[in-house]
């Protein structure tokens, strides 16, 4: 059963009446923002996020989520640093979106403390909702490359730690085990934590090669997943990833885990149809990857990808159950079960990355061929 007397998830409501919004937009923009339009922008789970639009050109606005990211300056201190990164390397052509200033400062706080801001809008532009074909996947993963590529170029130490303990699996793990000792769960989600019981041994599996030295900690994004690539508008070139917030330090194949999981999931992260692995797609998007990163993954990491494609669904289908036991305090829910739902199809994934192991593990072959 679920936990109904938490405190809502505060990004599960719109926090702000229109005209404060517009009225913080304007402290961005001064004496440019006149006539501004607003209107919610994509179908973010943890930050507030509007698209604001002068009669020139269009602008991001954002709330950052200050339960989910303890220090949010720490996301503009990276940010600062990623955008300096990107015009040092233009050869990368990694597009990272600029940031106004409010008084000297690169975000701006409401009467309760929250913070905002206000970076540039890449545009024109578009998401996918899935992916069509491989051309696209080889898209994703060229920009992927490009992006760590970028993250090489950066002292990990230099990038501060915005999200302490995320994708930690064996965390996230713990933080399961101790909700559902206060729970009483019904068939349905027993069902899913016996699923996930008889996955325990995958989920040390980063964090014992990291012990081992067999990976190491670079710069990544954090939550490369298909919303998260703005494409062209004919949908067949990737310009950039957005969302930069959970960049620091971390693994690649925490990076590549969940890029692959959302863009090869036929089924998509809501809805009904049961998850589907597309192995097809897979082996596009490592292709682009193996091109663009160029060497950056050593023979021992290479061989860390296929489980990294089974544990990143498991992990995030860990943490979908975890809220949705704990009462939808961390993840936007449109209805009460919907943490439950997104759990049992990213657990349906799990499954079926296991069903086509063999074929997994020849297309990462076959991608990385010319890397080994
Ligand atoms: C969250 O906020 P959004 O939608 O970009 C989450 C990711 C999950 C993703 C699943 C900070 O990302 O880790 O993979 O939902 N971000 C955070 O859609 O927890
Ligand atoms: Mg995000």
């Amino acid at each position: 059963m679920t936990d109904t007397d938490a405190e809502p998830n505060p990004a599960n409501r719109r926090t702000l009446p229109e005209p404060q919004l517009l009225d913080i937009a304007r402290r961005f923009l001064g004496d440019s923002g006149s006539g501004l339009l607003i209107a919610p922008l994509g179908d973010g789970l943890i930050n507030e996020t509007y698209r604001v639009e002068t009669p020139a050109r269009a602008f991001v606005l954002q709330r950052i989520n200050g339960s989910v990211f303890p220090a949010p300056e720490r996301i503009m201190h990276n940010l600062a640093a990623l955008h300096a990164a990107s015009l040092a390397h233009p050869q990368l052509g990694v597009r990272v979106p600029a940031l106004y200033h409010a008084d000297g400062l690169p975000f701006v706080r409401d009467a309760d403390g929250n913070l905002w801001r206000l970076g540039e809008c890449i545009e024109p532009s578009r998401t996918l909702h899935t992916l069509a074909h491989a051309g696209q996947a080889r898209e994703v993963g060229r920009v992927l490359g490009h992006f760590h590529r970028l993250g090489a170029a950066l002292d990990p130490s230099a990038i501060a730690v915005t999200l302490p303990g995320f994708h930690d699996t064996p965390a996230y793990l713990t933080a399961l085990d101790t909700v559902v000792s206060g729970a009483d769960p019904d068939q349905t989600e027993r069902d899913l934590l016996s699923a996930i019981d008889a996955r325990r041994s995958l989920v040390q599996v980063l964090e014992r090669a990291w012990a081992n030295r067999r990976t190491r900690t670079r710069v990544i994004h954090g939550d490369p997943k298909l919303d998260n690539l703005l494409f062209d508008v004919a949908g067949e070139r990737a310009l950039c990833l957005i969302d930069l917030d959970t960049v620091q330090p971390g693994l690649l194949h925490h990076d590549i885990g969940d890029c692959l999981r959302s863009c090869c999931n036929r089924a998509g992260e809501a809805g009904a149809d049961s998850a589907r692995f597309d192995v097809g797609l897979a082996e596009a998007l490592l292709s682009g990857y193996a091109e663009t990163s160029a060497g950056l993954l050593d023979t021992e990491e290479l061989d860390l990808i296929a489980p990294a494609i089974r544990l990143i669904p498991l992990e995030l289908g860990i943490r979908f159950l975890t809220d949705h036991l704990g009462g939808n305090r961390y993840f936007r829910v449109r209805y009460p079960g919907e943490n439950l739902d997104k759990a049992r199809r990213q657990l349906a994934l799990v499954a079926d990355i296991e069903r086509q192991a063999e074929a997994i593990d020849a297309a990462v072959r076959r991608a990385f061929a010319s890397a080994r």
